[in-house]
């Protein structure tokens, strides 16, 4: 765990519940994922988690809520106190009439009137001025979810220099659903006040950005947004379970009882499990509809199988969720009604918060779990399901639209709007061999347990602390002043040299590298920068000579491939090599490259002349990051027998001959004569170039990070 300041959790709901009992308030512990992942946090002095209780203030007299923050204390909590007004505008009219339904790609329902988003701005006001309240300049805050979107920006303002770090637990949707809400631009901006958005998956992460470009707000370098201000970095922190937890619960008693109690209701059956709030995004019709077609069209399967269906209270003030529960509960009846016979009933129905013990018991005691949710941002209840199981003979059915599914590539995933592919999914369940069951289980459980939710929480926390703190981007920052005195250092200028890198430079990344092709206007710039014969422009990329060529083979430049393992002069036509290593390391390299590649979909191994390349931007990042680990460790011993040098550029791992560097072949330039010399780079392999540029040069990053460039350039235009 990184050393840190003062950490502030906020979030809408507390890791507590507050009741009252006759003149009493009771506030008891309410142990969710994010309670767990953070207990290590909040354990120490200096932590504040700062909520709404969970009780209306109109319903308190001033004893009262004296009472509830005292008790509050105890568990390091502070509370934000609403009034029945402020929870039906903010939370129920605006947060989940409106964000949670457009997030889900729901149709909206009530709540997207001004006087909601008037409301809901002024509460996250008052959940920024609580914090502000409670807190010191210096410190780190970390704001969660939905219904508190507009709350980083509200910080940031008071705080410029404070770390402030999102979370969102919801799916973020694609750029133009989100972009089409009245007040996205608001919205954005307003998380934007982050240092650090997290996202449950690189998916969502990519929709926010994409987000950000459309409503222009800032610059979108890789995965960061890039504004006046400060550097946002948007990524995917894919939240865990607290694993031992569920995988040792069989040891408790408690649990070993409820388990016997449901091996006798269940004996001789086929249990399908499905545990859900209950919300229009868990696609709870769905799969009943989906339950009946199955038992209607496998007869046999009558008096073998049972479903039990859990389903958590959740937001019951809201008509749409009343409506909800009503038809969710005739849908049961009638199924039941249609197919129950003297001794059986196909479908158990619980509609309760049941305890830890039961739940567990429930998920050890199902050969199925049957999670297929519409749209769902992760769902911990697939993983909870798979860490619980003890005799490896448990499936787990997924819908591909949950968070998880990115992670949990052994589920039987299916598509939870289609009901064949929902019956499908079941079917193959009730049949897959043993073995493939086992492995398909083992593969998940192996995940889970390295990923907790306890490592959500570390990296996050991490991740945030690298960040540069405001202030710190800001000294560095490009600003117009600097600008205008590197244009016209430029124009003074008899002999100038540019060193520009190519990818997250001149051009933004992709998900393929062969789709960040130069634009016309890129061209024709660097066409004119090159014709004039004051100027040497050298493009030094760790691309290939044929991808160099291939582009910008017939413009007045010069080009150096492979992180300058070879250069081509302006105007020339043969490819000089900067090394002077031999070949004999290339195939160990390869062959341990390609092992790991197999391991996971979407990783590629790009064979250069002089290095071999590990993509995986379009890989699941987590399953990559697991990888990359073990990958390094094999890479050692290999890399010191043949002098070699390991580089991780943005989303790739490089292997090629130490002595090979954007510094080295800057060097064939800059010995010459020049009064003017600029670089560009955007990530570490540019360090050696700008190393390599002489006092009173001009170097510059773009993007955020530690770096030897004297500015990092905010605006890219
Ligand atoms: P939820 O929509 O609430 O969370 P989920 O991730 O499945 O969905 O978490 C539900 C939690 O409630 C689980 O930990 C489960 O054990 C518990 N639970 C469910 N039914 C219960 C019952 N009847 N009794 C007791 N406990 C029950 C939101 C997002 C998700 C995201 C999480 C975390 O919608 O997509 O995974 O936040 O970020």
């Amino acid at each position: 765990m990184a050393a840190m300041a003062e950490l502030i959790i906020i979030s809408n709901r507390l890791p507590v519940s507050v009741r009252k009992s006759g003149n009493d308030i009771e506030v008891y512990p309410s142990a969710g994922g994010l309670a767990t992942g953070l207990s290590s946090y909040t354990k120490r002095r200096g932590t504040k988690w700062i909520g709404w209780p969970g009780l209306p203030s109109n319903a308190l007299t001033e004893a009262d809520r004296l009472q509830i923050a005292d008790k509050l204390r105890e568990y390091h909590c502070y509370p934000v106190f609403l009034s029945r007004k402020q929870i039906n505008e903010f939370y129920n009219g605006y947060s989940n009439g409106v964000l949670w339904p457009l997030f889900h790609d729901l149709p909206a329902h009530s709540g997207d009137s001004e006087k909601n988003w008037q409301t809901y701005q002024a509460v996250n006001h008052t959940f920024a001025d609580v914090a502000l309240g409670l807190s010191k300049p210096g410190s780190t805050l970390w704001v969660h979810d939905y219904q508190l979107l507009l709350t980083p920006q509200y910080l940031r303002v008071e705080r410029p220099n404070d770390r402030i770090g999102f979370f969102l637990h919801i799916p973020f949707p694609e750029a133009n659903t989100f972009t089409g809400l009245p007040h996205a631009a608001n919205l954005l901006a307003g998380t934007l006040g982050a240092d650090l958005v997290g996202l449950h998956t690189d998916g969502y992460a990519k929709h926010f950005l994409q987000s950000c470009r459309q409503l222009e707000l800032g610059d979108v370098a890789g995965d960061q947004a890039i504004l006046p201000t400060h550097t946002v970095r948007v990524t995917d922190f894919p939240m865990g379970i607290d694993y031992l937890k569920f995988a040792h619960a069989a040891r408790l008693r408690r649990v070993q009882v409820e388990h016997r109690s449901l091996e006798r209701t269940y004996r001789g059956q086929k249990l399908i499990l499905t545990v859900d709030r209950l919300d229009p995004a868990k696609g709870l019709l769905e799969r009943l509809e989906a339950y009946e077609q199955l038992l209607s069209s496998d007869p046999h399967l009558h008096e073998a199988i049972t479903m039990l269906m859990l389903v958590i209270p959740s937001r019951e003030e809201v008509p749409e969720y009343q409506e909800l529960k009503q038809r969710i509960e005739r849908t049961v009846g009638r199924i039941n009604d249609r197919f129950a016979t003297r001794y059986w009933q196909p479908i158990d129905y619980l509609y309760q918060t049941v305890p830890f013990e039961q739940l567990t018991a429930m998920y050890q005691r199902a050969d199925i779990a049957f999670v297929a949710p519409i749209r769902d941002g992760m769902n911990l209840v697939a993983k909870e399901y798979i860490a619980s199981q003890q005799g490896h003979r448990g499936i787990l059915v997924l819908s591909e639209t949950a968070g998880a599914a990115e992670e949990l590539k052994e589920a039987i995933q299916v598509d939870p709007t289609r009901p064949k592919s929902l019956v499908g999914g079941l079917r193959r369940a009730l049949t897959l061999p043993r073995g493939d069951l086992r492995r398909r289980a083992d593969t998940m459980r192996r995940h889970l347990r390295h990923f907790t939710v306890q490592r959500w929480a570390d990296s996050f926390m991490e991740e945030l602390q690298q960040a540069p703190t405001s202030a710190a981007s800001r000294t560095y920052t490009l600003d117009d002043i600097h600008r205008q005195k590197v244009i016209d250092a430029y124009h003074k200028a008899k002999r100038r040299l540019l060193l520009l890198d190519y990818d997250g430079v001149l051009r933004s990344f992709e998900r393929k590298p062969d789709a960040a092709e130069p634009s016309h206007e890129l061209m024709a710039l660097l066409k004119h920068l090159g014709q004039n014969v004051a100027n040497d422009v050298v493009i030094i990329s760790g691309r290939s000579k044929t991808d160099l060529n291939n582009w910008f083979g017939t413009l007045p430049i010069a080009l150096a491939a492979e992180h300058g393992a070879l250069f081509r002069r302006k105007g020339g036509h043969n490819w000089h090599k900067t090394t002077s290593s031999e070949s004999g390391w290339r195939h160990p390299v390869s062959v341990l490259f390609k092992t790991y590649a197999e391991r996971i979909p979407d990783v590629t191994v790009e064979q250069k002349e002089w290095a071999v390349v590990w993509h995986y931007r379009a890989a699941s990042p987590y399953q990559a990051r697991r990888l990359l680990v073990r990958l390094r460790y094999t890479l050692k011993p290999i890399i010191k027998e043949y002098n070699l040098q390991v580089l991780e550029g943005n989303k790739v791992l490089e292997v090629r001959p130490a002595d090979v560097t954007k510094g080295r072949v800057a060097q064939e330039w800059i010995i010459h004569d020049y009064d003017f010399v600029l670089a560009i780079g955007d990530d570490t392999t540019d360090e050696d170039m700008f190393a390599a540029v002489p006092p009173g040069g001009y170097t510059i990053k773009v993007g955020r990070g530690p770096t030897l460039a004297e500015r990092v350039l905010v605006y890219l235009r």
